[in-house]
């Protein structure tokens, strides 16, 4: 028996497209694998076996990928078995040009979903209605749908991290938050943007939106091969720890006397700032590991104040290169003039 990887081409279609283009004869069925698993087994000495082993992944009830481990221990005992999970995820974290080429397509996707909110947020809309704008555009495109569940979070909504009830009216004057992206042949897009309901930044609303740039600017030439993802999340922690005292928020007195286990920046930054990104949004990878070139990471700093009910994340992805990192979403507008004049349109 022999199996022919798939043409290059394939891994970034839709499924629709694969079905299309795979001659069914190739492709070794279900129903056949009873046999070919004995044959297999005969012939072979080691045995690598896929089992979940993210980081995030907490599973409760037996899958049936384990209790094909199960089986294969009983049935076939004096094999040599190993772990799947450390190959792929070496090979989910380097991406190959056919892995990008359907991330960037999620990205333009939600590029263009972006840009449609620009014209469409106003006061008075609902934040379900631009979910929906979101998923028609995304959908309309071919996109998967949503990379995950779109956070849209209008005033204080955008300081609860992981709100996605998105059931109210955004109010003039608010700031909104837009945590949405498309997926697209498998691949996630993750995206964040900030806006003012009214498409005008109130001067403090500018003064916090500002603060959160810099120190995302700043992160993606930190973000750079050698680097540990932990180290990295301590110099961000300095850069976020100037930020807040600049805005009032922290006093450096207080900051020179914190516990340096409970840094006092976390209490308005208490989420990490970058993660893998591809199949999962959350994708697989070492956080000990030093970064390597073909990673691609979010950046996604942000600052949230309760007490004014305002909360700005800012997050692009980013491709990590041996001479330079590509920003993914460099095209999707970020600067607060841009965003002004594409709302005023
Ligand atoms: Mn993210």
């Amino acid at each position: 028996m022999r199996y022919q990887p798939l043409p290059a081409e394939l891994y970034v279609t839709n499924r629709q497209r694969l079905y299309e283009l795979l001659p069914p004869r190739s492709l070794v069925m279900l129903q056949d694998f009873e046999t070919h698993f004995r044959a297999l087994m005969c012939q072979a000495d080691q045995v690598y076996l896929n089992s979940n082993e993210h980081q995030r992944a907490t599973i409760p009830t037996e899958t049936r990928e384990h209790r094909f481990t199960l089986r294969c221990q009983a049935e076939y005992p004096l094999h040599d078995y190993r772990r799947l999970a450390p190959l792929m995820h070496d090979l989910r974290c380097i991406k190959q040009p056919a892995e990008l080429a359907s991330l960037n397509e999620a990205v333009r996707i939600t590029s263009d979903g972006f840009n449609r909110l620009l014209k469409f947020v106003k006061p008075g809309v609902h934040e379900f209605e631009i979910e929906a704008e979101l998923a028609h555009e995304f959908i309309r495109q071919r996109a998967r749908g949503f990379a995950y569940t779109p956070i849209i979070g209008s005033g204080a909504n955008a300081c609860v991290l992981h709100y996605i009830t998105n059931h109210c009216q955004c109010e003039d004057g608010q700031m909104l938050l837009l945590d949405i992206a498309a997926n697209y042949g498998n691949y996630n897009a993750d995206l964040t943007r900030t806006i003012p309901v009214n498409g005008k930044f109130t001067p403090r609303q500018r003064q916090v939106y500002e603060a959160v740039l810099r120190v995302f600017k700043k992160c993606c030439e930190i973000l750079r091969p050698g680097v540990i993802i932990r180290e990295y999340q301590e110099q961000v922690g300095l850069l976020m720890t100037e930020e807040l005292i600049g805005l009032g928020l922290l006093n450096r007195e207080e900051v020179a006397k914190q516990d340096p286990e409970k840094p006092l920046y976390k209490k308005y930054f208490p989420h990490g700032t970058s993660h893998h990104l591809g199949i999962d949004v959350h994708d697989v990878g070492h956080t000990w590991k030093p970064i390597q070139p073909g990673m691609v990471f979010t950046v996604e700093p942000g600052i949230y104040i309760r007490e004014e009910g305002l909360g700005v994340r800012l997050e692009n992805d980013i491709l990590i290169g041996e001479h330079g990192n590509t920003d993914l979403m460099a095209g999707i507008p970020i600067e607060v003039d841009e965003i002004e004049a594409l709302m005023q349109r």
